[in-house]
């Protein structure tokens, strides 16, 4: 029995092994991963993780919490300097918790929320079927200007000030270009209502200086994960000039004890090393992802993939969006991608069904994460040529499996981080000597 049991705990953890093997040799390219610095790492297997804070630091419900508090008054502070917001809270465990936390604090059953549809580049939880819908509101699509993948401003304007909603929601997924809200300042006054940005997958472009600044462009409350552009831990923030002292409180108790107990305390250590290293590397690091996603997108148009906005340059983010129905659809060309060794998302399309979710005609890549480990314009050339070899000509993934695990060779690094030097996708020995 020990020994069958002993068997399974070894199959896990060689999984696990073979899994940093695969990562070491592909490309990752989901628009909303990244991998951590080494430091930032080292926290996930500290003791901080065995262990419980309830509360705000010097306000606990459990007792051993000295450390835990001098370290989240730490998060909290760098996290208000990077994003420059009068109000953190670094306790959601993630971006879709923080999001519950904002609906449960701004919110209540039947309010409306406008906010991006699905196959328009919406995140789930703002969805019927995602957090909005959990909380009883009723989410009311913003009409989309498809051909610009934004939102259509003066069909916006009309409806922000028909609806009132309770809150103005912008949150995405694809997030191609920054949401106009400076057009949008006397909707939302009319309308009188909270101004939301869930800026998960442009949050380290944000903090970089690029993209957009949602605090200074009226919103509130912005919330996001913390494990994208911004290459922390799996985690949720919220960061917020807030309208007024009540909301302030309101979103302290949405939190805590709204959605979260415990704040799992080793990714919050996580993110606040994620945050230091970021107040220093965050605008080289946010400029060469924004040049490289560019890049790739020129790169990958010239080889005859249908990559959306090219009249704009393609995208101003980390992410592009391609459309490969021509190509055998999302979920094929996907496949195809892994097989080779590079790790892409099949992606809804604003002219696709909702249902057609597993199947749609699109593909979602990102670039965060290349960049993360020392990739620069060139390189997305020749990452380019790679996946034309199986979008295009249709060549054997296996065979450009061998292509991709060579030109990875040149990039094993983590860049942008104190441990520069460090290396991507290695596996700890925690444990010598099992069985
Ligand atoms: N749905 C995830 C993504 O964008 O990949 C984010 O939660």
């Amino acid at each position: 029995m020990i020994d069958e049991l002993k068997g399974e705990a070894l199959f896990i953890r060689e999984n696990v092994k073979k899994h940093h093997e695969f990562f070491g040799s592909a490309l990752p390219m989901i628009a909303s991963e990244n991998i951590m610095s080494p430091l930032a790492q080292e926290m996930l297997i500290s003791d901080f993780h065995n262990r419980y804070a309830e509360g705000h630091p010097g306000a606990r419900y459990y007792q051993g919490n000295e450390y835990v508090d001098a370290v989240e008054r730490k998060v909290i502070e760098l996290a208000k300097r990077l994003f420059r917001a009068e109000y953190a809270d670094v306790r959601p465990i993630s971006g879709t918790v923080a999001n519950l936390a904002v609906l449960f604090a701004l919110a209540k059953p039947g309010d409306k929320i406008t906010t991006y549809s699905v196959s328009d580049g919406a995140h789930i939880s703002t969805a019927k079927f995602g957090a909005v819908g959990v909380r009883g509101c009723e989410p009311v699509p913003y009409p989309f200007d498809r051909e610009n993948m934004n939102i259509d401003v003066d069909g916006t304007i009309k409806l922000i000030k028909e609806i009132k909603p309770k809150i103005a929601l912008f949150g995405c997924s694809v997030y191609l270009f920054p949401t106009p809200l400076k057009d949008l300042q006397d909707a939302f006054q009319e309308a009188d209502c909270y101004v939301w940005y869930d800026g998960a997958h442009v949050l380290g472009l944000i903090a970089g200086g690029k993209f957009q600044d949602p605090l200074r462009e009226g919103v509130h409350v912005m919330t996001g994960s913390t494990h994208k552009t911004l290459p922390g831990p799996q985690r949720g923030i919220i960061l917020a000039n807030p309208k007024h002292e009540k909301m302030r409180k309101k979103l302290d108790y949405g939190v805590f004890p709204g959605v979260v107990s415990n704040h799992h305390l080793h990714t919050m250590a996580a993110l606040g090393i994620t945050l230091a290293e970021h107040i220093v590397f965050g605008k080289e690091y946010a400029e060469q992802i924004v040049r490289n996603a560019k890049a790739l997108g020129q790169a990958l148009y010239e080889r005859g993939i249908d990559v959306l906005c090219p009249h704009l340059g393609f995208t101003e983010s980390h992410t592009l969006v391609a459309d490969v129905s021509k190509n055998g659809g999302g979920a094929y060309v996907a496949e195809a991608l892994e097989k080779a060794g590079i790790i892409v998302n099949k992606n809804l399309l604003p002219w696709d069904d909702v249902d057609s979710a597993m199947n749609p005609s699109g593909i979602r890549i990102g670039v965060q994460e290349l960049t993360r480990i020392g990739m620069k314009e060139n390189d997305m050339v020749d990452v380019a040529e790679i996946m034309k070899k199986v979008i295009i000509d249709g060549k054997d993934p296996k065979e450009v499996r061998k292509e991709v695990a060579e030109l990875r060779k040149n990039f094993t690094k983590i860049h942008y981080c104190f441990t520069s030097n460090a290396e991507a996708y290695k596996y700890y020995e925690l444990v010598k000597g099992v069985g």
